[in-house]
């Protein structure tokens, strides 16, 4: 992460705020960075009642040239270039497993036993109607496999219980909820690593959807070109990145629960109320000298994570289509509106009956689009697929309900649902809309009225003082 400050402060992408509340403060500011174009990424320092030099990183990665950087590509590469690159490392990148060193940066700290004190860091209440402090927003969650020897990077929120204790909000499915299962039926605790600061690119391999006996922490080694140097935790035996910022080793606790939540979530809203959740006793505090966290607070969409996400959730959904076997994919796109979930978007070129079908369906189900979806709209290659005023009018003209509607029955969602009544979230339903052309009659489809892109921009360069 210091790195990357270097360079995006090179960028002139960088700025510094000092004096800042926790309690009120840094959350607003958060919320309305996010929300604005072109805002830069923030550094909190000298948060009143905290040492100086303990910071929190704001909206890091909330512009593209800012998560080039990550990526160690041009600041001002292209959306539709970095998706393609994305898409090609995916492809290419072998892992490359963590090297073991005896100590490094994040040693430069190291607490047990009593001197264990999590609340020492400037944790912000982000939200006015969070049940508690989060410490954990970009954060990185590190477990391991009883079954096998899977370590996984999942971003999972992490609340502030007190010196030694956390919360730690796992949904369904996740991988990490997968090992915790494991665990929790053999009646042990799972043994865990919690890094609520780190490089941005290892914060992006933790929440983008890696397919499951991936192990994050060696992925991002092969997109790097060289294996990332690991200490092993003393408690546990995990890997534990060397130069992260912060590290809480430690075990959750299946037969010890406190209330976690409400948190104001990614669609918008305080949806997962307050639950009894297991805790986390943290064993181990390691951190750097001048600690800063990764704050990535969820906020009504479009935020940070959507704003990156729509590249590489958009990249990785195209490519997974591919894979599945559908065939002249032009593009994909996840909606930021829909947190990059709950509305996204395929082009085909139709080539055959029930291609148009197969695509929604399958688009709503690979890896990149299963959890908690909602719309999944299909249509034809001549559709701006990242423009919601062309995919709209596209459903409005192409598609009639009672023909290009399916549904697809209880399909994976969680608890952050909002339109699942309490109770009964887990399942829920899929919209797929086919807004092609229809197959049968497309030759007799009116033709849209407008000329094509290149004769706009003949017209555009004759007559430039006039059209922009
Ligand atoms: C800022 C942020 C916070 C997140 N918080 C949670 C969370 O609290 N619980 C959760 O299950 N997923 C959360 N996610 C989504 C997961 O990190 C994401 O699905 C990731 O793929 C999980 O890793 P896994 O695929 O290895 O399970 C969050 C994502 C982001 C960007
Ligand atoms: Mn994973």
């Amino acid at each position: 992460m210091r790195d990357w400050l270097q360079h995006v402060d090179a960028l002139g992408e960088l700025k510094v705020l000092e004096g800042v509340d926790w309690q009120e403060n840094i959350g607003r500011i958060a919320e309305m960075l996010v929300h604005s174009d072109g805002a830069p990424a923030v550094l909190i320092d000298k948060v009143p009642g905290y040492p100086e030099g303990y910071r929190i990183l704001l909206n890091a990665q909330g512009e593209r040239p800012r998560v080039a950087v990550s990526l160690g590509l041009p600041a001002d590469i292209g959306a539709f270039e970095l998706m393609d690159e994305w898409e090609r490392r995916m492809d290419t990148v072998k892992p490359v497993a963590p090297t073991v060193v005896e100590s490094g940066p994040i040693t430069e700290n190291v607490f047990e036993g009593d001197d264990v004190d999590v609340t020492k860091f400037p944790a912000p209440k982000w939200h006015e109607l969070d049940g508690g402090r989060y410490l954990g927003t970009g954060v990185g969650i590190i477990t391991k496999d009883p079954e096998s020897d899977w370590v996984n990077m999942g971003t999972y929120r992490v609340m502030v219980h007190d010196r030694n204790h956390t919360g730690l909000y796992i949904s369904p499915g996740k991988h990490g909820m997968i090992h915790r299962n494991k665990y929790f039926e053999r009646g042990e605790p799972m043994p865990a690593v919690i890094v609520p600061g780190m490089d941005p690119l290892l914060f992006i391999a933790s929440c983008l959807e890696m397919p499951p006996n991936m192990d994050e922490l060696a992925w991002v080694g092969g997109m790097r070109g060289k294996p990332l140097d690991v200490i092993q935790g003393k408690y546990t035996g995990l890997p534990i990145p060397a130069r992260a910022e912060i590290a809480l080793e430690g075990f959750l606790h299946g037969d010890q629960k406190r209330l976690e939540g409400p948190f104001g979530e990614w669609t918008g809203y305080y949806a997962s109320a307050s639950r009894e959740e297991p805790v986390f006793e943290v064993k181990a505090l390691y951190h750097r000298n001048d600690p800063i966290i990764l704050g990535v607070p969820p906020e009504k969409p479009p935020y940070e994570a959507h704003r990156f996400r729509q590249y590489l959730r958009s990249a990785n959904l195209r490519r997974e289509l591919r894979l599945a076997g559908v065939p002249d994919v032009v593009g994909a796109w996840c909606h930021t509106v829909g947190g990059c979930r709950l509305f996204n978007v395929v082009a085909i070129k139709q080539r055959y009956p029930g291609h148009a079908r197969q695509a929604g369906h399958i688009a709503s189900q690979t890896r990149a689009g299963a959890y908690l979806g909602r719309i999944t709209v299909v249509v034809d290659e001549d559709i701006d697929i990242t423009d919601l005023n062309e995919v709209i009018w596209a459903v409005c003209t192409r598609a009639d309900p009672e023909r290009d509607l399916d549904l697809i029955h209880r399909a994976w969602s969680g608890p952050l649902d909002p339109a699942i009544e309490p109770g009964k979230k887990g399942f829920n339903s899929r919209m797929i809309i086919d807004a092609t052309r229809p197959w049968e009659w497309r030759d007799q489809f009116p033709p849209a009225i407008g000329p094509t892109p290149e004769e706009k921009r003949i017209t555009r360069e004759r007559w430039d003082w006039l059209l922009k």
